[in-house]
């Protein structure tokens, strides 16, 4: 029955190529952006974790604060504590302070916004910039390694 071999050979191809694009799938999905989950509070800022691997990170952002906050991801070589102020002393100059790898803006009280940024190896700080927030704690160190 030279047809039905056929027929059977075309369905064993056939769950073949299946089998090959699902794990084409599968090993694309075994390597997605790792997320980052941060927390931003009225007094607080904190990353689930402390260091990531360079590459794209999904920034996960939980606002629990009763404020609006953002995230700025600078990458820089000043410790957290001591990044550069504007002249008026409440917002960051992130110019003069490192260089601006990916910002999340307008982030209302329990909001949750996400996006991914590509991250090279270095030290960076988290920080929000909405006036007087970075005073009030809202800046870490994060080590990408
Ligand atoms: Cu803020």
């Amino acid at each position: 029955m030279p047809t039905e071999t056929a027929r059977i050979c075309r369905l064993h191809w056939g769950a073949l190529l299946a089998a090959g694009l699902f794990l084409a799938a599968c090993s694309r999905g075994s390597s997605p952006s790792p997320a980052l989950r941060v927390v931003v509070d009225d007094q607080s800022l904190k990353p689930s974790v402390s260091s990531t691997a360079p590459g794209p990170v999904r920034f996960e952002v939980m606002n629990q604060g009763a404020l609006e906050h953002e995230l700025v991801v600078l990458r820089t070589d000043l410790p957290a504590a001591g990044l550069r102020m504007h002249a008026d002393e409440d917002t960051v100059d992130e110019d003069a302070s490192g260089q601006k790898v990916g910002e999340i803006e307008d982030i209302a009280p329990r909001e949750q916004k996400s996006e991914t940024f590509n991250l090279a190896a270095g030290h960076y700080v988290l920080f929000c910039n909405v006036l007087g927030h970075y005073h009030q704690g809202l800046a870490i160190n994060f080590e990408v390694k």
